[in-house]
């Protein structure tokens, strides 16, 4: 009997500027997932692409999805890994926060619950991430893959919150 992987990430990808090779954000985030694959995760399931709004400075649309992956690795050197990605497909981690990107992965929710680090450490790592229960890019596909993870830290459901944000969401005139 082969035991399951003992963690499992629900993972944000965004993306807004091209990559010479990959092409497109939506393609960047295609090529995103097989590289979590090529690092030895499991790809458990990877939600619909949608395009969206910058929130921030950077004028350009996004492409974001959601991604259910697993594995051995714990917060920190899963954060590691999504950095060391990040940094392979040709972000440079400098300047002005929230700056276009090739590519951003963020770990959003963590089967294990909540994950602080101690102050200091490295990397700056939180999870649940302080800042997804507030947008609208993360949520909707994270909905459509893991609509019933519950936050540790609200009690809530994915699909929950999703559906707060959206009601309060004002509708367009
Ligand atoms: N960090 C702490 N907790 C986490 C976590 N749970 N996951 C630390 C990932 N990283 C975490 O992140 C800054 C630091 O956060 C890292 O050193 C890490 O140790 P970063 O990726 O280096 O910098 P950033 O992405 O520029 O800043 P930040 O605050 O992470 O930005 P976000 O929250 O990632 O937002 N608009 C749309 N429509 N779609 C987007 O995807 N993304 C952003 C970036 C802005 N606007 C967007 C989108
Ligand atoms: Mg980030």
């Amino acid at each position: 009997m082969t035991a399951s992987p003992p963690q499992r990430y629900l993972i944000a990808l965004g993306s807004n500027v091209r990559h010479a090779r990959h092409g497109a954000p939506a393609a960047v985030l295609r090529a995103a997932v097989r590289a979590l694959a090529a690092q030895g995760l499991a790809v458990e399931a990877v939600s619909p692409t949608i395009a969206s709004a910058p929130l921030g400075p950077s004028r350009r649309r996004y492409a974001n999805a959601a991604a259910i992956v697993a594995g051995d690795l714990m917060p920190p050197a899963l954060l590691l890994l999504l950095q060391r990605i990040e940094h392979d497909f040709g972000r440079v981690r400098r300047g002005q926060r929230w700056r276009a990107r090739t590519l951003d992965l963020d770990v959003i929710l963590w089967s294990g619950g909540v994950w602080r680090q101690a102050p200091g450490a490295t990397p700056a790592l939180r999870v649940p991430h302080p800042e997804y229960r507030k947008r609208t890019f993360v949520l909707t596909p994270a909905a459509a893959i893991a609509p019933g993870w519950r936050d540790p830290e609200t009690g809530l459901r994915i699909k929950h919150h999703n559906a707060r944000l959206t009601r309060r969401t004002p509708r367009p005139r």
